[in-house]
C-alpha cells in the first residue's frame, strides 16, 4: 500500500457522528503527548495535518482522516492526562470506549507507547483491554530517535517482556522524526484492512 492522497474529514464528539461511508478504519491510541498525531502525520507525509503540540491534551475529539479515498485513520484523544478534571477524563474515556465498542468499520488499533519508558499503568490497562477485544492491534514504541541504539534495544526488550505477561503482542519501534518504522507500520495496516 502507498499513501497517496490524504485529507482531514471531521472531528467527532460522539460515536453517532462517526462517518458512515463504510470505509475501513484504523485507530491510533495512547496516552496524551505520546506522539499519536505526529505518527499520523508521518504516515501521511503531511507536516501538520493532524495538529501536534508540546502541551498534552491537544487532541480532544475523534479526528477522522481519509486516506486514498478508501480508508479512515482515527486520531483518538490521549488518556492519562492528569491536569484535566476527573469529569473531563471520564467523558474522554467514555467517548473512546463507546467508539471502540460500537464501530463496525474498525479493523485495527495502533497502540502507542513511549520507547523511552516502561508502559504506564494506563497503557497496561488499555493493552489488556485490547488483548481481550477481538481486534488486531500492534504496539508501536515511538520517539525511538531520542535514545541511543543500545539504550533503545534495552528498553524495548524490557517493555516487551512486561507486555508479554498481559497480552500476545506485535511490537514495532517507530520515530516520527526519522520515519523509522513507517514502512513496517504501513504493511501492518495494509494487512489488517
Ligand atoms: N523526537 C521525537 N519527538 C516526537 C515524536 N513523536 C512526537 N514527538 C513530539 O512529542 C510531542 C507530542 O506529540 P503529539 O503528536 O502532539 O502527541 P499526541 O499523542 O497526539 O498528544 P495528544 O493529542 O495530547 O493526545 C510533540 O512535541 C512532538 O513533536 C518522535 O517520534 N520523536
Ligand atoms: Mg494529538
Amino acid at each position: 500500500m502507498q499513501i497517496k492522497q490524504t485529507e482531514f474529514i471531521k472531528s467527532v464528539a460522539h460515536p453517532s457522528q462517526v462517518p458512515t461511508e463504510g470505509f475501513p478504519q484504523i485507530a491510533f491510541s495512547g496516552r496524551s503527548n505520546v506522539g499519536k498525531s505526529s505518527l499520523i502525520n508521518r504516515l501521511m507525509n503531511r507536516r501538520n495535518l493532524a495538529q501536534t503540540s508540546n502541551t498534552p491534551g491537544k487532541t480532544r475529539l475523534l479526528n477522522f482522516y481519509l486516506i486514498n479515498r478508501n480508508l479512515h485513520f482515527v486520531d483518538l484523544p490521549g488518556y492519562g492526562f492528569a491536569k484535566r478534571s476527573k469529569k473531563e477524563q471520564k467523558s474522554w474515556a467514555e467517548l473512546i470506549d463507546a467508539y471502540l465498542r460500537s464501530s463496525e468499520q474498525l479493523r485495527g488499533i495502533v497502540q502507542l507507547i513511549d520507547a523511552r519508558h516502561d508502559p504506564s499503568r494506563d497503557d497496561l490497562e488499555m493493552i489488556e483491554w485490547l488483548g481481550q477485544a477481538e481486534l488486531p492491534f500492534v504496539i508501536v514504541a515511538t520517539k525511538v530517535d531520542k535514545l541511543s541504539p543500545n539504550k533503545a534495544r534495552k528498553q524495548l526488550d524490557r517493555s516487551m517482556s512486561i507486555l508479554a505477561d498481559i497480552a500476545e503482542v506485535d511490537f514495532l519501534p517507530f520515530s516520527s522524526e526519522t520515519g523509522r518504522g513507517r514502512p513496517e507500520l504501513i504493511n501492518w495496516i495494509a494487512h489488517v484492512i
